[in-house]
């Protein structure tokens, strides 16, 4: 039996699906008694550190955990799981942590991309038996902005480069705990899981020592999923948005199965986004709740969910928060949620009043559940100028000339599935939305989408230069070819892609051999 320690914030059934995937029984710790008698300990931390520790004070967990972990008995602590053992974190300073390892979390001060997302490799330091089985040069998926500086060296287990190198692991006595996710790191991380639950003694150091690791650009299969006209659930596709074919929804095949589909053949990340959820209201979508459920149950990458993340008022009259509607696709196995039309709404705000006001869902959601759990989906459309004089928004020089000869365009922000046009753009937009929260930007271009004709690059290298977050480029992948073109001419840390996949095209497997020593890739 395994006890695991829920706090309330972020995605926890993932740790408990992927140790139920190994035969094991979980037992969610609901009191202190829970604590003190557990025979081994699991710390899934998820969200920001401020908000965990003041929640482990308020529940008095605090005193009997320091107890637990002072016992010898054996701790697996995963990110923010980690943090916590330590004096306190510059992510919320005045804050205490339990204090079991001297040191603290830092932030990334690096000329790279934060929060660090993505596949990265692990540089092994000294023998575990939590290594046993692995070759030492595997992937794991990581998400976070901040990273422990332990005082005493000897501690540290792994070590990972992302502009510096930082400690990915420790091992003291009883007691590890990573940065990274196993239980999104696919079969490796499940690996380590295993070892860290089978009592084995003898410890490993792999065979095989990365000198200096390398983050991957991730795949992301998206999946867009609606009910067609008889009420099922399916998995759709538009062109340029329009999703409908000879008058019916175009059906793809069935979310759960695809995403497994997805997962087996290599997709670093599955998307769901919930495309009439704006209209919808996300609580009372049954389904979309049980695809996530059912899709995490073994799928062992990261989920993000979009549609519909918004303050909603239902027919009787009462008000639901967007953290209610996040809080709830969490629950379900989401680890990152994604807004869309709300994202526009908020940064139009924004820019009228010039102030925070604390209270949007991009702020509410990033601050309870961390910046790494908040996505930005972008929906702009092409618009076409002669002059940058001749609009205010962000105007680009375009080699794709427009239909009257034109040389220059912006790219308008678009609401309820490129249905409506607002008076933004899409750079500015991005903009505003990193300085409210959001932890990555996922960059759709109507144009492109369903066109099989490339991606965007003008548009994602706007968008890309102008923040400091990860861009997901989205929408036009029609060959692998296309995915060199947008790694090797855009900075976008991942590439997303629909149409190709679900006609099966190009499989993922067969982009990630193309690209295979000519851009990082996880290799699965
Ligand atoms: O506005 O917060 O409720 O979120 C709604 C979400 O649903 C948004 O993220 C929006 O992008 C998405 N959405 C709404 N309507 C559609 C539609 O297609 N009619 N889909 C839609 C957006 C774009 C991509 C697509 C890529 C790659 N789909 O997700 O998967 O363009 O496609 P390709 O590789 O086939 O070219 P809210």
């Amino acid at each position: 039996m395994i006890t695991l320690l829920d706090y309330g914030a972020g995605n926890v059934r993932s740790v408990i699906n992927a140790i139920e995937s190994l035969g094991e029984r979980v037992k969610i710790v609901t009191d202190i008694d829970d604590i003190l008698s557990a025979t081994k300990l699991v710390f899934p931390g998820v969200g920001n550190f401020g908000s965990m520790m003041h929640i482990l004070n308020q529940k008095n967990y605090v005193d009997p955990l320091k107890d637990y972990l002072r016992s010898g008995r054996p701790f697996f602590g995963i990110c923010l799981g980690l943090h916590a053992l330590f004096e306190y974190s510059e992510e919320a300073p005045g804050r205490k942590g339990l204090g079991l390892i001297s040191g603290y979390a830092k932030k990334f001060d690096i000329d790279l991309s934060v929060p660090h997302i993505g596949w990265n490799g692990i540089n092994i330091k000294k023998p575990s038996r939590i290594f046993n089985g692995l070759g030492g040069d595997e992937k794991f998926y990581f998400v976070h902005s901040f990273y422990v500086a332990p005082e005493d060296d000897s501690v540290v287990l792994t070590t990972t480069d992302y502009g510096l190198e930082f400690v990915s692991s420790i091992q003291k006595e009883n007691i590890t705990a990573t940065q990274f996710h196993p239980e999104k790191s696919g079969d490796v991380g499940i690996k380590i899981l295993k070892n860290f639950i089978e009592s084995v003694d003898e410890k490993e150091a792999p065979v095989r020592v990365s000198e200096k690791t390398r983050l991957s650009k991730r795949i992301i299969a998206c999946l867009d999923v609606r009910s067609d006209d008889r009420g099922d659930l399916v998995v759709t596709k538009g062109d340029q948005y329009d999703v409908r074919e000879n008058g019916d929804v175009r059906n793809l095949g069935k979310p759960v199965e695809l995403a497994r589909r997805y997962y087996k053949e290599g997709a670093d990340e599955i998307t769901f986004l919930n495309i009439t959820g704006f209209r919808d209201f996300p609580l009372e979508d049954i389904p979309i709740m049980e695809v996530l459920r059912l899709t995490s149950e073994n799928v062992f990458v990261p989920l993000t969910i979009g549609g519909g993340i918004k303050d909603y008022t239902d027919k009787k009259g009462r008000r639901y928060s967007a953290l209610e509607v996040a809080a709830a696709y969490f629950r379900s196995g989401a680890d990152k949620v994604s807004i869309g039309s709300d994202a526009v709404l908020i940064a139009e705000d924004y820019i009228k009043t010039g102030r925070k006001t604390g209270k949007s869902s991009i702020e509410r959601i990033s601050e309870i559940y961390g910046a790494q759990a908040v996505v930005v989906s972008i929906d702009p459309r092409r618009v076409y100028v002669s002059s940058p004089e001749d609009v205010r928004h962000r105007v680009i020089k375009t080699d794709t000339k427009g239909p009257h000869g034109e040389a220059y365009c912006w790219y308008q922000c678009t609401i309820k599935g490129g249905r409506e046009g607002r008076d933004l753009d899409a750079v500015t937009l991005a903009k505003v939305c990193e300085k409210l929260g959001a932890g990555e930007i996922l960059l759709n271009c109507i144009d492109k989408d369903g066109t099989n004709s490339g991606y965007d690059i003008e548009l994602i290298n706007a968008v890309k230069n102008a923040v400091t977050i990860p861009v997901i480029a989205s929408s036009g992948a029609g060959c692998v070819e296309h995915f060199l073109e947008v790694f090797t001419k855009t900075q976008a840390e991942s590439a997303l892609a629909a149409g190709i996949f679900h006609r099966k095209e190009v499989p993922i497997a067969v982009v990630k051999d193309f690209l295979k020593d000519k851009v990082e890739t996880r290799l699965a």
